[in-house]
């Protein structure tokens, strides 16, 4: 039997500027799914590319004087130089400049046309370059573009117009028996309720500009850059020619995958299905819509300029870092407030404290132990390490085929997690000490089984790190391989060395010892001041910038030469604990406050209190004479986000 396909593509961004983190998050999304998937057996075609024609860009190439297709040029190679350094994989990149989408497009158009879905009449409205989208008077937000805030443009002109409102029915009924075609569950219902609030027919050609594709019939009209724009998906296949990776791909595929951002969900799930319903061309299965990433000033864009270059970061904490961070932390179809002391410390705690750290011990142990060579173990297994593995196993493959990155990768540090416990449970060196040498092997073995396991899994994220950590295991890339992803697999002898560490610590400023002054530095802005109260007034985007957990005190002990410290252990998470240090001594006996479940802020930069880092703060209410801590009414699991 032929090998199953899988089709992932990625939005077609525009060259009116260079890439930012939002779109390198969606980038690795795919990238990692297309991995996870040919790992798996899959045939995989993944598709990315650049989305050049239209006003938008148009305006730029005129502000810098050079025409548009050097400008997109210009920039396509920086998109390209970025996804090299993300090691991203594609099996090819889409230029909507190039001949074989103009003359798909053209088809398209043509074919829909020709059955009479496409009429021509005049369009007066309101448009939206940097959204390029139309909006009618009702829509717009106090005059401006209700989607990023910007003015718009006063439109009338002849124009094509496609007849979308006849498929709305068609299409509330296919997302109604296809579950899973709009992705997360939040998007589809809120697609649902547009659709039925109705669909206006959509005007699909403009004559005021030049930038575009003409209709190959009345070549005065530019074809709507929306229209251009999805139809990549199937030029790339070759679907003019009926070719066979449309046919693989598309016609025959059961799984074609669309991801995008939340800001253009309703581009693909509504125009695009309809374009292809028209064209009597099947729908694909998901399209997923992630959350944005967040920075000052809201959703990180180019036209706010509030963006991160991942070159920067690249640099700085290398690609695997970036990769890892990004899936690990982006909360699905939610939105996350990006800052660089999360990413470090995302890498601390899981990149260099967990999984490199497993590694480095291990093999230090098999060094010092058995002289780096240890003999492959076949029974004498701890039955809850071996049960584990296979149960994270089994989570791992039900969360990455369900798009759930950051849950998958969970269940990988669970793993982990358990590997350095185990060692501290077993104290190898303590048989070593009684002559235990049978039991010593066995614990190796497991050892290096957990972390082989871990770096399978993780292979589609940390593509860079799995060649490093065959090299210091001595196990060949055969048993990196899905096949071999199950406990026991690996026989034979190996031999182990040492060598530079995975992923080494990322150090922090210790904010408070050594930068006091930074917490007095002036405001940027002048604050708002409330005429009732008196109160400095913040905007939501502020607020929207601290991260609370719920946490679950483990431990809580003394501070020495500190009496209102005390140094907690906060499960914040179902693998991560924090260490927190607050200052409740004289309100808490150490005792009441083990497993109590507290707010914690979890973003904020962590600060060194007698030498301790502390990585959080707790919330709590302070009276006269009184302090009481912040707690949930009721049962939640630690790690719940309170907003
Ligand atoms: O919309 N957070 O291109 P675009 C997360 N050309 N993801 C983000 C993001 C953020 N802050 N900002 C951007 C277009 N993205 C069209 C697409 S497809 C047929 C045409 C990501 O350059 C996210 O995937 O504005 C979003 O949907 C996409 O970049 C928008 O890229």
């Amino acid at each position: 039997m032929a090998n199953k396909s899988f089709y992932v593509s990625t939005p077609i961004y525009y060259p009116s500027a260079k890439l930012h983190i939002g779109h390198t998050l969606t980038t690795t999304m795919a990238d990692t799914i297309a991995r996870y998937k040919k790992m798996k057996g899959y045939e995989v075609f993944f598709l990315t590319g650049s989305d050049e024609h239209g006003q938008k860009i148009e305006r730029v190439a005129a502000e810098e004087g050079v025409k548009p297709i050097e400008y997109t040029d210009k920039i396509v190679a920086t998109f390209k130089n970025l996804w090299s350094k993300m090691h991203i994989d594609y099996d090819d990149f889409i230029r909507t400049t190039e001949k074989r989408h103009y003359a798909t497009v053209q088809a398209l158009f043509q074919k829909i046309y020709d059955q009479g879905d496409i009429y021509k009449s005049v369009y007066e409205g309101f448009y939206c370059t940097s959204c390029e989208t139309f909006f009618t008077k009702f829509q717009l937000d106090e005059g401006h573009c209700p989607d990023c805030g910007k003015e718009v443009d006063i439109v009338k002109e002849e124009s094509y117009f496609f007849k979308m409102s006849k498929y709305a029915d068609r299409l509330l009924e296919y997302i109604e028996e296809h579950p899973h075609f709009i992705q997360p569950e939040s998007r589809r219902n809120e697609m649902i309720s547009f659709i039925k609030m109705g669909l206006e027919d959509l005007s699909i050609s403009r004559t005021t500009f030049d930038w575009g594709i003409p209709i190959t019939i009345d070549e005065g009209h530019i074809i709507y850059v929306w229209f251009d724009a999805l139809t990549n998906y199937i030029t790339a296949l070759d679907y003019l020619n009926d070719g066979p990776l449309y046919e693989k791909f598309w016609v025959n595929n059961e799984e074609i995958v669309h991801l995008v951002g939340k800001d253009i969900i309703r581009f693909h799930t509504i125009i695009w299905p309809i374009i292809l319903m028209a064209a009597g061309i099947k729908l694909p299965t998901t399209v997923f819509g992630h959350g944005w990433l967040l920075s000052g000033g809201g959703k990180m864009s180019k036209s706010v300029g509030n963006v991160v270059d991942p070159l920067v970061l690249i640099e700085k904490y290398g690609a695997d870092s970036l990769r890892y961070f990004l899936l690990r932390e982006m909360p699905g179809g939610n939105d996350y407030y990006y800052s660089e002391d999360a990413l470090a410390h995302r890498i601390n705690v899981d990149l260099a404290n967990d999984y490199g750290n497993l590694l480095s011990r291990t093999v230090s142990m098999i060094e010092k132990y058995f002289a780096g060579s240890l003999e492959v173990q076949e029974s004498g297994f701890d039955e809850d390490i071996v049960a584990l593995s296979q149960e994270v196993v089994a989570s791992y493959q039900l969360h990455m085929d369900k798009l759930e990155f950051g849950s998958a990768l969970q269940e990988v540090f669970k793993l982990v997690g358990r590997g350095n416990k185990f060692i501290e449970e077993v104290a190898p060196w303590n048989l070593v000490k009684a002559g235990e040498t049978e039991r010593l092997k066995v614990v190796m073995y497991e050892l290096v089984e957990i972390i082989r396991l871990a770096t399978i899994m993780l292979s589609p994220v940390l593509v860079e790190t799995k060649a490093k950590v065959e090299a210091q295991l001595g196990i060949g890339e055969e048993l990196f391989t899905f096949e071999q992803l199950n406990f026991g697999a690996l026989k034979g002898e190996i031999k182990v060395a040492k060598g530079a560490p995975l992923f080494p610590r990322i150090e922090f400023k210790e904010v408070m010892e050594q930068e006091p002054e930074a917490e007095k530095k002036a405001p940027e802005k002048a604050e708002t001041k409330s005429a009732e109260s008196g109160v400095n007034l913040i905007a939501i985007d502020d607020f929207l910038k601290c991260q609370f957990k719920v946490g679950r005190i483990l431990k809580s002990e003394k501070v020495e030469g500190a009496d209102k410290l005390l140094k907690l252990q906060v499960k914040v998470g179902a693998d991560e604990i924090r260490t927190i240090v607050a200052g409740i001594a004289q309100y808490y006996s150490l005792e009441e406050l083990i497993n109590k479940k507290v707010v914690v802020v979890y973003n904020l930069k962590p600060a060194k209190l007698r030498g301790i880092e502390s990585q959080g703060m707790l919330l709590a209410a302070k009276g006269e004479s009184s302090l009481k801590l912040l707690t949930v009414d009721g049962e939640i699991e630690e790690g719940a986000v309170v907003s």
